[in-house]
């Protein structure tokens, strides 16, 4: 470009477009005709006082828009910003620009299209709109010649974004709950798709998140880098701004490049399942164990994503998906994570040994140990309140329990036992969790019985069923006898559940009435007696002194 026409661009920036006008006539002009002579696209941005804040000189068919998050936007608001660029083919607004709109959440895209002298000929205009019509989310105005504005653009503009806040602000939402859209891009068949996304909505439900809405896509081929196509992406923010939600939720788990990329295209706070779990646990965390093992796993999530710009990382471990126990702040430093890795990782170590030497006390008393498991919210807790009379925190969220806790319980036959209760289980279990968790669950190695809690109210607790076994294998617990218990019985209709006990060999009851636990407690009893007689006989036959 030559000295003259990179002075010419930087006057740009002294032209400032009247509030009627998409652009100014003058600058309509002279933008074009530099565009004109260096055959190049070029891009104005323009700010709602009308001046410019960023002139893009592109190449014969693109510009490349930098960069614009410390621009304001979010809870339903416009960047604040329009896009005006040179169009050097006769052709309208093009899909691109439209996506480029949307992405954005610009105020406004227009091409500028111009004769054969490189004179502005039409302006095309676009905005986004505050609800679809006919599945379009976006208006394209009739193109109008660029000194005939017909549109105030300035007043366009306000009644938009009023319109876009209105629209938020008529889907109620708790006070101080974070907006998302939760999205799942799977090639799994619909139903199995629409489960999990039931469940994704109660893991945010627990995180204080309102879902705004829920997007599911079906693709064969997921896309390496966004999951799905750009365009579909465009979409999602738009529905987001319409929603007024910051934050999108992936039910499939994202590596570390895919979080940077989709951050950086929709320019939204991207998180997943796991980091949702993490998230929840941070929040539930509330023994000195408890915490150090959370926080652990969600540095270990975190390690590899620190890299790269440290924008999409201040989104990361800002709020949600990046609470700590207790609420303090994760670090996002590298080399400080890597220490706090390491100073976590001997601390549990402490902790472990002295767990051990408790466990191994307990042992030696040798009270046989029940242990309560199953799928989170199964309503384990209420079974140890209700078999113990005590009073430990049951509720209806997700990961209610985080600590363990034993009680004794005599059986009315003198049989005395100790019952223990523990964190709950879920679908793909986040590895950083079962990992950092290793020690809580180990001693469940301890047990004599398990107790399967499975929520039959639950539609969808075949599945966790499953999930549930197959977790206890991959801890290697299988083999401990466990008695399957069918709970929340009263929402379910009679005959089911006796087909159901029928069918899945176990006792169904309503851990919150102690009416109903008779035949699960002689079951328990029954167990117990046989698993110690095992147990003794097995000690009998060893010898007492070693001799070789
Ligand atoms: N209707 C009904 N609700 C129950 C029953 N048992 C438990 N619940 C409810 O189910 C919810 C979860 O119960 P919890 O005992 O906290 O479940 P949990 O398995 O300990 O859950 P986590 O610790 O979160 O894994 C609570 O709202 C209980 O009141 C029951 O027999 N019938
Ligand atoms: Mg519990």
């Amino acid at each position: 470009m030559k000295a003259n026409q990179v002075r010419r661009l930087n006057n740009l920036y002294r032209r400032r477009t009247p509030p009627a006008f998409v652009v100014s006539p003058e600058l309509a002009k002279a933008v074009s005709r530099l565009s004109f002579e260096i055959r190049r696209q070029i891009g104005l941005l323009i700010d709602r006082r009308g001046w410019i804040t960023h002139v893009i000189v592109g190449n014969h068919q693109t510009i490349v828009i930098p960069n614009l998050e410390k621009y304001r936007s979010g809870g339903g608001r416009l960047k604040g910003l329009r896009c005006v660029h040179t169009h050097l083919q006769h052709d309208p607004l093009t899909q691109d620009d439209l996506i480029d709109l949307a992405l954005l959440k610009l105020d406004m895209m227009a091409a500028i299209t111009m004769d054969k002298e490189g004179r502005p000929d039409h302006i095309h205009t676009a905005h986004l709109l505050p609800e679809g019509r006919n599945g379009e989310n976006w208006r394209i105005l009739p193109s109008l010649p660029p000194w005939a504005p017909d549109i105030d653009c300035q007043a366009l503009i306000r009644s938009l974004e009023s319109e876009f806040a209105r629209k938020v602000r008529s889907q109620k939402v708790k006070r101080k709950w974070e907006r998302a859209l939760l999205v799942s891009v799977t090639a799994a068949p619909r139903g199995v798709a629409e489960d999990s996304m039931v469940e994704l909505r109660e893991l945010a439900e627990s995180c204080n998140i309102a879902v705004v809405d829920t997007v599911i896509q079906h693709r064969q081929k997921i896309d390496p880098r966004f999951l799905m196509g750009e365009g579909k992406l465009s979409q999602l923010v738009i529905l987001a701004l319409q929603k007024g939600a910051d934050l999108l939720i992936f039910d499939q788990e994202l590596n570390p490049s895919q979080v940077r990329s989709i951050t950086d295209l929709t320019d939204m706070k991207v998180i997943d399942r796991t980091q949702m779990i993490l998230d929840i646990f941070a929040q539930r965390a509330r023994s000195r164990e408890g915490k150090i093992q959370v926080e652990l796993a969600q540095l270990k999530y975190l390690l590899p994503r620190l890299v790269g710009k440290g924008t999409a990382m201040s989104r990361l471990t800002g709020g949600i998906g990046g609470r700590g126990p207790g609420e303090t702040k994760l670090e996002v430093d590298r080399r400080r994570v890597r220490n706090r890795i390491g100073h976590l990782e001997k601390l549990l170590r402490e902790i472990q040994k002295q767990r051990g030497q408790r466990r191994a006390r307990r042992n030696k008393r040798g009270l046989p140990i029940i242990s309560i498991i199953g799928y989170t919210n199964a309503g384990k807790s209420t079974l140890l309140n209700t078999l113990t009379k005590s009073s430990v925190l049951a509720e209806s969220r997700l990961f209610a329990t985080l600590d363990p806790t034993s009680k004794r319980k005599k059986f009315p036959r003198d049989v005395e036992v100790i019952i223990t209760d523990t964190v709950g289980f879920i679908r793909q279990l986040p590895e950083e969790l079962i990992t950092a968790f290793r020690a809580t669950l180990e001693e469940l190695e301890d047990a004599d019985l398990l107790l399967h809690i499975i929520d039959i109210s639950n539609p969808r607790f075949a599945d966790q069923v499953q999930s549930v076994e197959r977790i206890l294998e991959s801890l290697h617990l299988h083999k401990i006898p466990v008695l399957r218990v069918l709970n929340k019985q009263d929402r379910v209709d009679p005959v089911t559940v006796k087909k159901l006990a029928r069918t899945l060999d176990a006792v169904a009851i309503s851990a919150k009435d102690e009416r109903t636990l008779t035949n699960l407690l002689d079951k328990m009893e029954l167990q117990i007696k046989r698993v110690m007689r095992r147990k003794t006989s097995a000690n009998e036959a060893k010898p007492l002194l070693a001799v070789s």
